[in-house]
Parts: C-alpha cells; structure tokens; sequence
C-alpha cells in the first residue's frame, strides 16, 4: 500500500464539517487528506451510478457557497436527504474553495447520500481561466498546491448517473459517439476532459428545440441535441427523462420536449448579476400509492450572497465582515486571509473575468 502514512493521519469529517458549514477554510494538508480519501472511495465508482428515488437534483452552483448553504436549508441538510449534484461546482463565484471543499466532506461523510459527478467547469484548463485557479492562489498563496489537489481529484468524478433506471442523469447531454450507456461504460474517464469525443460531450452538449439531430456547439466543445437523437438515446437504454445542468435558466430550470430533457440550474443571481432564479429538483419516491413525483423547488439568492456582492463592488477590499454587519465572529474571515500565513489578505480577483458566454 503507498497509503500507508497518510491513512495514519486521522482525519475528523465532524470537525471539517463545522468549520466549512460557517464557511472557514480547511488547511491545505487536510485538503490533502481529504482529496486522497475521496480517489480511493471513487476509483471504485464505474463512470455511471445507479441511483434511487427518493432524491435530489443540483445543477451549477459556481463557487456560490451561500446558495448552496440555501440550497441545504431548502432541501434538507444530508444525509436526512439524498443529493445528486450535477456538476460545475467551481468557478465564477467567489467561494469556489469553500464549495468543493464542503462537498468533498459531505461525499466523504455520507457516500451513499451524496453524489457528485463532473461538470465542463472540473478542468484544469477550464479553472486556470474561469476563477478557481486564482482563488486557489489568493487565498493558499501562489506556492500552495491545492488548485493541483483538487482537480487531480476531479479526474476521479463520475461522468453520469441514473436513478431507478428510468432517469439519465449528466451534467451537459447527449453526444453522437453514445449511442448506448455501454459507450459511456468504455470511456477512460481518469484524465483531464478531453477537446472531443464522448467525455467532452457528455459535459459540454445542450439540447436545442429546434433540432432533430445533432449540431456542432457554438461553445466550441460538445454538440446541441434534438428530439430524434433524444428519443433514440431514452428508447435504446429505457430511460424515461433525461436530466441534466449546464445551462443558465430565468426561472431556474427549464423542461424541453414535454419533460424529456429537462435542465436544472441552482446558482441564483448567476455571477451575482444576472438576476435569475434557481431550482433544485426534487424527486419523491416511487411507491405503489403514489406514482413517483418531480418537483422543481425555485428559489432566489441568498441574502449573504448578495450582500457580499455589494461589498465587493463597492470595492472595499479586504473586509471584516464583523465590522460591517456584526453577523460573524473573527475566525469567520471567509477566506479574506492567506491560509500559509494567516495574515489578512486583500483580494485580486475583485472581479471574475466575466465573458458573454455562460459556459
Ligand atoms: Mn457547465
């Protein structure tokens, strides 16, 4: 075993857990502790899980770290409810770290009630320009090695899920090399996302209403799908519905085709300006009184998220949240201090790069 002395280490899942629920950072060699944890449990997952109702859905969440605490008190805190998240847990907000690293544990804690499989957004190319990397840098310091750690780890993730067989789940869509889930079966998945092929496509398609088959995407990965390619893939695997992220929604999710593809989005306010609604999706179990339900639970920004933004714009730098609001305590500097050192920190990534293009 070449694990031996880092399993020695021990590691106290509560402890991360009460830190990273009031939005601390966890030090980089628990992250380390963690990252390695996670590729043991998941180099044992085939590239697609099987799933049960009841269940729920989270689309994007982008380093949005109070909508996903939202998210939590809305749905239930795990493991009293069971999550799939869909993926893109990084990038554009500015908790990134604060969101991978808390459902990391979550996922280490609960295995069997959490579930996160790979969004475009898992990539080292796609965090080196889309925020993860600098935050990674701001609050570790350019030395540390935790952007390394994390999206090693994210080679790891599953590329797809189903639950009770009836309902595929993956973060983008469809893709004209999978024809079958055997395809997605056969696929290599523990490497960076590729340009093209199907791992590309499974994390960077969309559907489109106006097609029938496939188009190449103007994202520059990935293709958009139609109804016939849908109604192929759903028949071929006997699936019923197809579920799946990537996508930004007004109203927070978006249903095509009568409910056969349907997309899910959880980050409200995307980027904090965009002034959007957000949903989760809830499916209630199968039983024979009740057929099973789906239920797209909507819901708006969370008021600390907001507030931030406003700080943030106003470009007051470093802050002290306790001066400001009174709302926290010292230690809840949420990442405003270098990790190394401990010294506070002003921010460099006052605003992400944002481009017109949601990716
Ligand atoms: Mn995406």
């Amino acid at each position: 075993m070449t694990c031996e002395i880092k399993s020695e280490v021990s590691l106290d899942l509560d402890e991360c857990l009460q830190r990273l629920y009031k939005g601390q950072l966890l030090s980089e060699t628990i992250i380390e502790q963690l990252c390695f944890k996670l590729k043991e449990l998941l180099i044992q997952d085939s590239n697609l899980i099987h799933l049960a109702s009841p269940i729920t859905l989270v689309g994007d969440i982008h380093g949005q770290f109070f909508d996903l605490l939202e998210i939590f008190k809305i749905g239930g805190y795990p493991p009293d409810t069971n999550y799939l998240f869909l993926g893109d847990y990084v990038d554009r907000g500015y908790h990134s770290i604060e969101t991978i690293s808390l459902l990391i544990v979550l996922k280490l804690k609960y295995p069997s009630r959490v579930t996160l499989i790979r969004g475009n957004h898992e990539s080292r190319q796609i965090t080196t320009n889309y925020g993860f990397y600098t935050e990674c840098a701001t609050k570790y310091g350019q030395q540390s090695k935790v952007w390394k750690l994390f999206t090693d780890l994210f080679d790891f993730f599953p590329l797809a899920a189903s639950i009770d067989g009836s309902l595929f789940c993956v973060h983008g869509g469809l893709s004209p090399n999978v024809q079958s889930i055997d395809s997605i079966l056969v696929i290599d998945r523990f490497k960076e996302i590729p340009h093209d092929g199907p791992m590309a496509d499974l994390v960077w398609s969309d559907p489109d209403i106006e097609l029938l088959n496939f188009r190449i995407s103007s994202r520059g990965a990935g293709y958009q799908f139609g109804i016939n390619v849908v109604n192929k893939f759903l028949h071929l695997n006997g699936f019923e519905r197809i579920y799946r992220a990537h996508q930004l929604c007004n109203e927070g999710y978006q249903v095509f085709w009568r409910g056969k593809v349907n997309t899910v989005w959880s980050a409200p306010n995307y980027c904090y300006r965009c002034g959007n609604k957000a949903s989760i999706l809830e499916i209630t179990e199968n039983l024979d009184a009740n057929p099973k339900g789906f239920k797209f639970n909507v819901f708006d920004a969370s008021p600390d998220s907001e507030k931030e933004f406003t700080q943030i714009e106003n470009g007051l730098g470093s802050i002290d949240y306790d001066e400001l609001s009174g709302d926290y305590d010292d230690d809840d500097n949420f990442g405003w201090q270098n990790v190394a050192t401990g010294a506070p920190m002003n921010r460099i990534m006052k605003k992400a790069p944002y481009v017109e293009y949601f990716m």
